[in-house]
């Protein structure tokens, strides 16, 4: 009965590979790639989810149910309502840049968002060949503070083929995604771990948008296994929603010293015998991650 599973199958269970508007590109577990109408109530499906789908007498296929997933990255769109990027994460790849500089907070945020999807985080720094010209000693020391923290961190230029087998060995046959800003390099890294695809790569303007901004989360196979998503840039990626726990959670460099608080639910803002605030003023935890995770309390 083999043979019926074959690129005749009236339906069965697929993956979203992208979406275009209200349609959705699913490949096929016979890995063939159809264009779907999805149903209405399934406008939240995102890339990588995995999808029943079904043939139609006449026009797309549908897809006609989503299978469980395992997290979902949501980002707020221009509105500012929270909109599913891509499902199903295991690496979130977070991209940054000399040029144009890193937003740490938007770093941050991403850091919070991998901890709360239960991905890992790796942070990769491309433009390498511009780090000696546009790097600040203020970034500098930004950067040094994920090192000490113990975040992962990759230094590469994808221009320049340089670095991007250390990516790939990261991605070790899993599911990631590259996020960031726009114009740090996202699809220049998708393209070089992709030589056989055709991606757009953008060209910075004066303005530092780039031309061919990728506008959809886009699933690719990687041939060694595994995949990489790519994602459109955000100039702001806010955590919409975000409460204290995850917060909190979101700073590991905290947890040796959590228990330490006089009251339980410190903030780690104005209390007295605050843990975490000693050991940032004792040089014990990096202080402008510590800024940034006050001025981020401040929205919860
Ligand atoms: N100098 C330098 N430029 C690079 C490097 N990698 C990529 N670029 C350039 O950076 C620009 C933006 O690259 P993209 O890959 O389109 O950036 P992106 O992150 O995908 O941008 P969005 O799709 O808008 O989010 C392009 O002009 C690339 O050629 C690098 O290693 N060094
Ligand atoms: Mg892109
Ligand atoms: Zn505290």
């Amino acid at each position: 009965m083999t043979e019926n599973i074959s690129h005749a199958a009236s339906s069965g269970i697929g993956q979203v590979i992208t979406r275009f508007g209200a349609d959705f590109l699913i490949e096929t577990e016979a890995g063939e790639r159809l264009r779907c109408t999805a149903r209405r109530k399934l406008d939240h499906l995102a890339c990588s989810d995995h999808v029943q789908w079904e043939r139609q007498a006449q026009g797309n296929a549908a897809v006609t149910a989503m299978l469980p997933r395992r997290n979902v990255l949501e980002r707020p769109d221009f509105r500012g309502k929270l909109r599913p990027i891509a499902a199903n994460i295991d690496l979130l790849i977070v991209v940054a840049s000399w040029q144009p500089a890193p937003v740490w907070e938007t770093l941050d945020r991403y850091l919070i968002a991998a901890n709360r999807l239960h991905a890992d985080v790796l942070l990769v720094m491309n433009k390498m060949d511009l780090r000696q010209t546009h790097a600040t000693a203020e970034a500098e020391a930004c950067l040094a503070e994920y090192v000490r923290i113990g975040c992962p961190i990759l230094h590469v230029a994808a221009d320049q083929q340089q670095g991007i087998g250390d990516i790939l060995s990261a991605i070790q046959r899993r599911t990631a995604i590259v996020v960031g800003q726009s114009g740090v390099g996202k699809s220049s890294i998708a393209a070089q771990l992709l030589p056989d695809t055709d991606i757009r790569v953008g060209t910075i303007s004066d303005t530092g948008e780039g031309r061919h901004t990728t506008t959809s989360a886009t699933l690719y196979r990687l041939p060694a296994g595994g995949a990489l998503i790519d994602s459109p840039g955000v100039r702001d990626f806010g955590l919409t929603g975000l409460d204290f726990a995850t917060l909190e959670s979101g700073f590991p460099e905290f947890r040796p010293f959590l228990g330490g608080c006089r009251f339980n639910n410190c903030t780690h803002n104005h209390e007295p015998g605050c843990a975490i605030k000693a050991a940032v003023n004792a040089g014990q935890l990096p202080p402008k991650r510590f800024a940034r995770y006050l001025s981020l309390l401040s929205t919860v």
